[in-house]
């Protein structure tokens, strides 16, 4: 599977007519190569040439793990070294760089000057090329897709029996975390978001020590990460009695958010997706607390393409996966979002979540 997508991005570079790529740590990297290297204050590269040749520039350190990833070259530097040995080695073997495609929103300054260092004569961004191979799903992606959607689920379970009044929000975060650990998450793709009463309406309200008191919504939204691939839900649970004005906001979030995933189906727009949730939000009064898109794609990164919002006229098709998660945020009394993980099939989609959107009250 890696050989066969390298060779698509081979193809992508020969059309673009760039000489060569450079990519960094990071999803991509893995997405191309299966390798899972982190970005660092050592310098780690991958470089792919429009003949099909796979470098790397890495520390020593990580040797091993590249060798037996790939059959790339390695040139491989000491910590007392420094990156430039290995950098002049690999100069020397690869000729230089030519025009190059990087990932302009990930790259940093010390990657960049590595690859002026191979004699790049141009630079370009390739993210939204490479976005165009990532978007598309295939079945072992979603298989994966559906484990880790299953982890965060079984972990939200398990964790509502703590959400109650004196429970602070860090120790809730620190439940759904150790509940996805022992289903076999590698980790959180983002800061785990435990947002109770008043904090509620910080859409990224990351768990504080606040104690959730009675009478308050808790907006839960967290991830898994399951071979690489990313689940990302969000739930919003009632502690004891709450107002009614936020069952009020809670039943139009539901509407909304039931409304986008019904419009949803191969052939219409992004934009329309987001409108679908947005219109009956605004017709019920709340249009301008309603203030972020409707989803995002979801994949090796927790945000990536495609993008549920305004003017996104890209048109969904098969193999697509994404997030629907419209919220209303009302300053200093609370917050409501709802979230589930969508993938698109050949006549319509797949919603891998099935844990209840019914308000449940603790
Ligand atoms: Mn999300």
């Amino acid at each position: 599977v890696f050989e066969t997508r390298k060779n698509k991005l081979v193809r992508l570079l020969k059309e673009q007519n760039l000489d060569s790529v450079v990519i960094i740590p990071g999803p991509n990297l893995y997405y191309f190569t299966g390798l899972q290297l982190k970005q660092s204050e050592r310098l780690n590269l991958a470089i792919l040439t429009k003949d099909g040749e796979l470098s790397f520039v890495v520390p020593q350190v990580e040797v091993s793990k590249v060798e037996s990833e790939t059959d790339g070259r390695i040139f491989w530097y000491t910590d007392e070294q420094g990156a430039g040995k290995a950098l002049a080695e690999c100069k020397a073997a690869c000729g230089p760089l030519g025009k190059v495609g990087i990932e302009y929103g990930n790259m940093r300054v010390m990657e960049l000057k590595a690859a002026e260092a191979l004699e790049a004569s141009a630079t370009e961004d390739i993210s939204s090329l490479i976005d165009s191979l990532r978007m598309y799903k295939d079945e072992q992606e979603i298989e994966n897709f559906r484990i880790a959607v299953k982890i965060v689920e079984e972990s939200l379970e398990a964790t509502l029996p703590y959400i109650k009044p004196g429970a602070n929000e860090l120790d809730i975060a620190a439940q759904l975390e150790y509940e996805m650990r022992r289903r076999g998450s590698q980790g959180t793709p983002f800061g785990t978001i435990v947002a109770s009463g008043y904090r509620g309406a910080l859409p990224h309200g990351r768990a504080s020590n606040k104690t959730i008191e009675r009478g308050e919504l808790v907006v839960l939204d967290f991830g898994s990460i399951y071979a690489g691939y990313v689940a990302d839900i969000t739930r919003t649970v009632a502690v004891g009695e709450i107002s009614d004005e936020l069952k009020e906001i809670y039943a139009v979030v539901k509407e909304a958010q039931q409304a986008a995933v019904d419009a949803i189906k191969p052939g219409v727009t992004c934009h329309e997706i987001d409108d679908t949730a947005r219109k009956l939000i605004r017709d019920k009064g709340y249009g301008e607390y309603f203030t972020h898109r409707t989803g995002h794609g979801i994949g090796l990164g927790a945000h990536e393409a495609p993008y549920i919002m305004q003017t996104n006229q890209l048109v969904l098709k098969s193999g697509m996966s994404f997030t629907v998660e419209p919220g209303i945020y009302l300053p200093k009394k609370g917050g409501v979002r709802i979230e589930d993980n969508i993938v698109i099939t050949e006549d319509g989609f797949i919603n891998l979540m099935s844990f209840t959107k019914d308000l449940i009250t603790l």
